[in-house]
């Protein structure tokens, strides 16, 4: 009997250490301990012994299903590891190769228009700021100016976050604006792109739209070069030289004096020409940012001062694409992605062209 315990825990060890994989070694296990494996079956003969030879026979079964276990953990622990290797060797991604040469992807005409206003700007010194979707109202409107009876605060025009009524949706970018002047002294020159909310839906209006804002505050900024920089970045946008643009008076809560910009463009019956022509299109705001704004973020008004102005991406991108509905923006469509969209990793650059 103990040979042949002996041979059956020779046999077992053997057949644990040539497991070739985790399926083999399994099967091993069952066939060894399993309710029916070999050691459970010479367990159950224990009875059928006389009673002094139980307990010594008993101990010597116990301890061939301890070493067999044993053997299995160790197994495994060796087969796991050689698993893993293959796996991430047969894995294995080469992020150094170089991209696809005709990528199926595109860019969504949003991104390309904010990835050129951003670099038209970065091209003049503006850093890029942003925020979060979801901010105070203290952001949004309060440290904005806006009296706490204006009509913007209403819940037919913004999006507030149920159970949480001092929170919404942002109306506008201009809260990075703010979040950026408390954050540290001045001067600053950001542009703030990103998502906003206003609770509008028609052809021309979606409930989640794209802006881009810029602020520039330093000891003597001045009309002036709000009027030169925003003519810099239409000729740059529009790519373009001499585009006309007129400021006519305006209000925001936010900046005083304010201005709303149009550029020049010829209407005919079914296109748009940007840039040229005796028609006048509305493109983007801007004024002075307010001394209130200044003051209620701890900017001193008497030592500071600058321009903010505000633009809409989606805009500019059917402006410059002649892209006729603003809904099929946000439709998800990848026929009208592959018409509309642009090549992913042509970066736009004003040295190199913005779109190609
Ligand atoms: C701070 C101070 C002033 C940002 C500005 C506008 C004018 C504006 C609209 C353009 C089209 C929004 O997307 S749109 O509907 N924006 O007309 N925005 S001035 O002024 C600021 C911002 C932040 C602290």
């Amino acid at each position: 009997m103990a040979d042949r315990l002996d041979s059956l825990r020779h046999e077992l060890l053997e057949a644990v250490d040539h497991a070739p994989d985790l399926k083999t070694l399994d099967e091993v296990r069952v066939q060894a301990l399993g309710k029916k494996g070999r050691v459970t079956e010479v367990m159950k003969t224990l009875g059928s012994l006389p009673a002094e030879e139980r307990k010594p026979f008993g101990q010597r079964v116990n301890a061939v299903k301890a070493a067999v276990e044993e053997a299995i953990a160790a197994r495994r622990e060796v087969l796991e590891a050689a698993e893993l290797e293959a796996k991430l060797e047969a894995e294995r991604l080469d992020v150094t190769l170089p991209p696809r040469p005709h990528p199926i992807g595109r860019l969504h005409p949003v991104t390309q228009v904010t990835e050129e206003i951003t670099a038209i700007f970065a091209d003049m010194g503006f850093a890029v700021a942003e925020g979060p979707d979801v901010d105070d109202d203290f952001h949004n409107f309060t440290a904005l100016n806006f009296p706490p009876e204006h009509p913007a605060r209403e819940m037919h025009d913004t999006f507030f976050i149920e159970g949480h009524p001092e929170l919404v949706l942002r109306t506008h970018t201009s809260t990075v604006q703010i979040r950026t002047m408390m954050a540290g002294p001045p001067p600053y020159r950001i542009i703030a792109p990103g998502r906003t909310f206003r609770c509008d839906s028609d052809a021309t209006h979606s409930p989640m739209f794209h802006q881009v804002e810029g602020l520039v505050i330093d000891r003597s900024t001045h009309m002036g070069h709000l009027k030169g920089c925003l003519q810099d970045f239409c000729e740059a946008f529009f790519e373009r030289d001499d585009v006309p643009l007129r400021f006519r008076p305006s209000f925001f809560p936010f900046t005083e004096p304010s201005a709303e910009v149009d550029i020049g463009c010829r209407r005919s019956k079914d296109e748009l020409i940007i840039g040229e022509g005796s028609d006048w299109m509305e493109i983007l705001g801007c004024g002075m940012v307010h001394p209130a704004v200044l003051e209620n973020v701890g900017v001193d008004p008497d030592a500071w001062q600058g321009f903010a102005f505000g633009l809409g991406i989606d805009r500019m991108a059917m402006l410059k694409y002649g892209i006729p509905d603003l809904r099929t923006f946000f439709e998800a469509d990848l026929r009208w992605l592959k018409h509309y969209g642009f090549a992913a990793l042509d970066f736009p650059t004003t040295f190199a062209g913005l779109a190609r």
